[in-house]
């Protein structure tokens, strides 16, 4: 097929998972063209079949804010008709979905638009009222959508009354490049041998509760020799730097900024957290237990999906620093407990969540709406 995918370049879930598909995609012979306004972050290498197309917008005194939902579109239908596409897949609904729409219009009914929803479209901007009837509007218009979550479905069908049906895809991961046992960063350039590594990664955001991760890794410091790895950066950076301070832990807290190679550091992580208010999915908890490594989390959105607690890690109430804690301190003193759970995490994996099962499901999900 000729596939063309819209998503958010930079750093995030939506994007990461939007680019890792088109890879994969297009590494089973499926020509793949990027539109987006630049290079997605993980196609920087050559990949075989693979297009990137810029969305450039011309700037113009009178536009205080150029009106990139236009040029993509403009885009969009220069690339469906140069690349003669069958499908465009995009990813996040605003303003792609809407841009997606707006091509189909001017094409008079080709290609066939497929929407992945993501999480915060559907829970934080497609519920505000400024977006709410187009974001409503532009996923119905779609020919197929896509959740990644069963959570995030019954949040858009409960919320957005959609009548054309939401199939659920999840997200996935390369099991192979994310593994204990291969692209491991030197342990020793974090931690001394007896000290556990806890780890998070975000973009810390207030939905990521940024705090909590401290909380928490100052009680487990508190009686387990350990070292927090924080990976990312965002508007919580400087509260996060004053927390580690007020709660003694700054000496034993490393802030790495945002790092390209995560593969290579979940594979040191003892312990993965991840205390969201809000998570429709919660791709880095699968990149970690893709690593061997158990997750503990809070009880919200998708993560249930993810996170099989009690086996591949623990699910807490959002802001319970406390018990989440207490967990990470029973994980990582209990030697058997932490091997049974760390194998159960790869295992589960490598059973639901691997590239191959995914992109197959999606493969199967083009051809059904494309009528093949
Ligand atoms: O809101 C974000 O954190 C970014 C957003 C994105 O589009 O990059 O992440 C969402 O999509 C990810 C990939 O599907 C999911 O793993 C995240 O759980 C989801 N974030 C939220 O729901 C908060």
């Amino acid at each position: 097929m000729k596939i063309g995918i819209t998503c958010y370049p930079t750093y995030g879930g939506s994007g990461t998972v939007a680019t890792e598909l088109g890879k994969a995609l297009a590494s089973r012979g499926h020509k793949v063209h990027f539109i987006s306004y630049s290079l997605p972050y993980r196609l920087q290498k050559f990949n075989e079949n693979v297009s990137f197309h810029e969305v450039s917008m011309m700037q113009y005194p009178l536009f205080e804010y150029p009106p990139y939902s236009l040029a993509l579109a403009a885009k969009m239908v220069e690339v469906v008709e140069s690349q003669d596409l069958d499908l465009l897949h995009v990813h996040y609904a605003i303003p792609h979905a809407t841009s997606a729409y707006l091509t189909k219009q001017m094409l008079e009914g080709r290609p066939k638009v497929i929407t992945t929803l993501h999480g915060t479209d559907i829970t934080i901007v497609g519920n505000d009222d400024s977006y709410f009837r187009i974001t409503q509007f532009s996923i119905d218009k779609s020919d197929g959508i896509t959740t990644v979550s069963d959570f995030l479905k019954k949040e858009t069908e409960k919320h957005f009354n959609i009548k054309t049906p939401i199939e659920v895809i999840h997200n996935f991961v390369d099991t192979n490049h994310f593994r204990r046992d291969r692209y491991r960063c030197a342990k020793s350039l974090f931690a001394l041998d007896n000290e556990r590594i806890v780890m998070h990664i975000s973009n810390f955001r207030p939905v990521k509760r940024i705090e909590d991760v401290i909380f928490t890794f100052a009680g487990i410091n508190s009686e387990v020799p350990s070292k927090l790895i924080m990976v990312g950066d965002g508007p919580l950076m400087s509260t996060a730097l004053r927390m580690v301070n007020e709660l003694g832990v700054s000496d034993d807290t490393l802030f790495l900024g945002k790092q390209s190679d995560v593969a290579g550091l979940l594979a040191i992580a003892d312990l993965y957290l991840l205390p969201s208010d809000k998570e429709s999915f919660g791709l880095s908890a699968l990149e970690a237990q893709s690593c061997s490594v158990p997750v503990i989390g809070a009880n919200v959105g998708g993560l249930p999906e993810v996170i099989d607690h009690g086996h591949t890690g623990w699910l807490v109430n959002v802001g319970d620093v406390k018990t989440m804690a207490e967990y990470g301190k029973k994980l990582l003193t209990d030697e058997k407990l932490y091997q049974e759970t760390s194998e159960k995490s790869r295992r589960r994996v490598l059973k639901l969540f691997s590239q191959e099962r995914i992109i197959g499901l999606y493969e199967q999900y083009y051809e059904k709406i494309m009528d093949i």
